[in-house]
């Protein structure tokens, strides 16, 4: 349960808003993310019941806390306020899917793009190129409508695309040192950024395993004509 005093005692400042209009932005944006999450699942069953392979692994949506949402607003130079929270803050509501294959995260994301209701407001491509710590993941930001009636009031939401190999690389460099304060040694930097290497390796090597083992099948298939 979100209260203003917790979030005053997280941010140590004043925080705009009362708590009913916190909950308010919280719950739009909770109930816009689930729809979403709702229906990329429902896109990755249609595809498995025509190809029978489900290009999604896992996938979850979430809400940032009011917590955070402030601490982001403070850095960016803003009063921590429900109203710029919606106005400065792309990622209030977020979905992250996690797929096997890289092309799976471009298949499912050109589907997305296309869906009718949703504005792609921007794509940000950290596959192709990565943040300079090694953080791979490609990022849309979608408009789409606050409640079930189209018509109402829109809120942006973040996609978040990745394999199972870049998920693994941000959940650890999350845990260990995203947003953290101290500074990280010139040494372990490299480290973080070698692994990232390895984790891009092994999502091509899979990806042309994934190609050749495809061709493979159409040739014996062909063979069985
Ligand atoms: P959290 O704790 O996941 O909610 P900014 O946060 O200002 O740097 P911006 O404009 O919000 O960036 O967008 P960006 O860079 O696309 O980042 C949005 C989200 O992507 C982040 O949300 C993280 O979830 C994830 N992300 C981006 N860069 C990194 C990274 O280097 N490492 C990891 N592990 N995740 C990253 P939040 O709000 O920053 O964090």
């Amino acid at each position: 349960m979100i209260t203003v005093a917790k979030v005053k005692a997280a941010v140590h400042l004043e925080t705009y808003g009362s708590e009913r209009d916190w909950q308010q932005v919280l719950y739009a944006y909770g109930a816009a993310a689930e729809r979403l999450e709702r229906r990329i699942t429902q896109l990755a069953q249609e595809y498995e019941k025509k190809y029978a392979y489900n290009p999604v692994e896992h996938i979850k949506y979430r809400v940032k806390s009011v917590d955070k949402i402030c601490q982001k607003l403070v850095r960016r130079g803003y009063d921590p306020s429900p109203e710029n929270a919606i106005k400065h803050i792309s990622d209030i509501g977020g979905v992250r899917v996690v797929c096997s294959f890289l092309d799976d995260i471009y298949m499912l994301a050109d589907n997305i793009m296309l869906w009718e209701g949703v504005s792609v407001i921007a794509v940000k491509d950290y596959i192709k190129m990565p943040k300079p710590n090694g953080y791979r993941s490609l990022h849309l930001l979608l408009k789409v409508p606050a409640s079930v009636r189209s018509t109402g009031p829109r809120v942006i939401i973040e996609v978040q695309l990745r394999t199972v190999a870049m998920d693994f690389w941000a959940s650890s460099e999350h845990r260990i040192f995203y947003k953290s304060n101290r500074n990280i040694p010139a040494d372990v930097f490299n480290e973080l950024h070698e692994c990232a290497a390895i984790a891009e390796a092994l999502d091509d090597k899979m990806q042309s395993i994934r190609r050749l083992a495809g061709s493979l099948e159409l040739f014996a298939s062909q063979d069985n004509e």
